[in-house]
């Protein structure tokens, strides 16, 4: 029983480290929205020396996904009206993203409150030093739901 318990023990620790290590790993980006349409955070950075990137979304509210949902579409800051007419369109069974739209750089899935999900893509995508936008296509969030990713 007692070792039953030291396993368990040390099982926990292990997965507190890896947690610490994720958090700490710049590569690593996390943002969440909440019920009053927000996201929080208004800019993120992601460091050149990083080959990949790794973007996960938590949704903090409780509202459903049908009234508040929210997702993360990063585009060239050109592309956000486009990106966002376009999602409109393609409604909740595609996650507000026009299917093979090519405006879009990287996007992850729409949620609802309590659930998190991510999307990992390849730096080789950014420009160094390039300036992005990224914004919620759930209709109407992204007037109030956008910021800017920086690279490098
Ligand atoms: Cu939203």
């Amino acid at each position: 029983m007692t070792r039953v318990r030291n396993a368990a023990a040390v099982l926990l620790l292990g997965v507190l480290g890896l947690a610490r290590l994720a958090h700490a790993d710049p590569c690593q980006l996390e943002i969440s929205g909440n019920d009053q349409m927000q996201y929080d955070k208004q800019t993120l950075t992601v460091p050149s020396s990083c080959k990949e990137v790794t973007l996960t979304l938590h949704h903090a509210g409780k509202l459903p996904r049908e009234a508040m949902g929210h997702n993360w579409v990063l585009v060239n800051a050109a592309d956000l009206n486009t990106v966002a007419n376009a999602g409109m369109g393609a409604g909740l069974a595609n996650d507000y993203v026009a299917p093979g739209d090519k405006h879009v750089l990287a996007h992850t899935k729409t949620i609802g409150g309590g659930q998190t999900t991510s999307v990992t893509f390849p730096t080789s995508i950014l420009k160094p030093g390039g300036e992005y936008r990224y914004l919620c296509t759930f209709p109407g969030h992204n007037a109030l739901m956008r910021g800017t990713l920086k690279f490098g």
